[in-house]
């Protein structure tokens, strides 16, 4: 049995979070341990660079050519591929839950009384690529104003549309389908938490979430969950997607942290997408100036 070691592999290949699930459940079954991942990663982190001071966005082709959207396909190049048929109009938004304005929202009224806002921010990927990306987008907190939160409310939760029909992948049992995110109230009303409809000041393309997906800047890219169909206001903490295929590799929080590894690959350096040489990773992606207090108290390790 021969088990891939991350030193063995660039990191562009750590990645199909899924196909490895299956792996690994065969292994387990099979009374095999994966061992030997963590030990290689000393290796890995030693050629890692410091980032430089400008960090210069990723280019159109990278952003809309190298996605994950299961949806679509696990490779990087399907997301492009497989959705250029995927009908983002008419698309309705439903708000519900513990607010006082629980509503179904055309995306053209949702988005129309705000400002949309340009922000280049980094992207990190739990696969331990990066990206630096300029999105267009509403502030989070200003449509959740809208909406009239009532105190009960502690989370939002976030759905993707579910349309098997144009969704190829919602056809395989992958995930469990549809894609389910979710925040704490104060993450969700923090000012770097971006709703986003744009990419280089165009349309967001269908491969990168259109028409509406979630940026979280601080956070592993799995918490940006793409064509966001529902928004609900919850009193529970809400199970994600990725917490629920593997709970002991991902998590609710997901806050990029290079001093917790995940299990089969270190975490303390990434690859960027167009770059040869590793560089280290960030305390919250490079956001903790701004966010470390949401999470002070807390066990980081305990609540990944
Ligand atoms: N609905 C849905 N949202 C999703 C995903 C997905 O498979 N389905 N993948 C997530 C992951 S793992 C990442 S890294 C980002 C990728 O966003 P990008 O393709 O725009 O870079 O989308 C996230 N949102
Ligand atoms: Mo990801």
């Amino acid at each position: 049995m021969l088990i891939k070691k991350p030193g063995d592999i660039p990191s562009s290949e750590i990645t199909s979070e899924n196909l490895y699930l299956n792996r690994r459940k065969f292994l387990a079954v099979a009374g095999i341990a994966a061992t030997g991942v963590v030990g290689s990663r000393r290796l890995l982190d030693a050629f890692a660079v410091a980032r430089p001071q400008e960090e210069k966005p990723n280019t159109w082709e990278e952003i809309t050519g190298y996605n994950n959207y299961y949806e679509f396909g696990t490779d990087k190049d399907d997301p492009a591929a497989n959705s250029k048929e995927f009908r983002t109009k008419p698309w309705t938004v439903k708000v519900d839950g513990l607010v006082k304005k629980p509503a179904d929202y055309h995306f053209e009224d949702l988005v129309k009384p705000y400002k949309l806002e340009d922000r280049i921010y980094r992207f990190r990927c739990v696969e331990a690529w990066s990206m630096v990306i300029p999105w267009r987008g509403i502030p989070l907190a200003e449509m959740i104003k809208t909406f009239e939160p009532l105190p009960s409310a502690k989370y939002v939760q976030f759905t993707t549309i579910y349309a098997p029909n144009e969704m190829p992948g919602q056809k395989l049992a992958i995930l469990q389908w549809p894609y389910v995110e979710g925040l704490r109230m104060d993450e969700a009303m923090h000012p770097l938490t971006l709703m986003v409809t744009g990419l280089y000041g165009k349309t967001l393309p269908n491969q990168n979430g259109a028409p509406l997906r979630l940026i979280v800047p601080w956070k592993y890219g799995f918490k940006g969950i793409k064509a966001i169909t529902r928004i609900s206001f919850v009193d529970k903490q809400p199970r994600n997607t990725w917490q629920i295929s593997a709970p002991d590799e991902y998590g609710f929080y997901a806050n990029v942290n290079p001093d917790v590894d995940h299990p089969r690959w270190t975490q303390s350096s990434e690859r960027r997408i167009g770059q040869f040489r590793r560089m280290k990773t960030l305390m919250f992606n490079g956001y903790a100036d701004r966010v470390a207090s949401l999470y002070a108290g807390m066990d980081l390790r305990k609540n990944f």
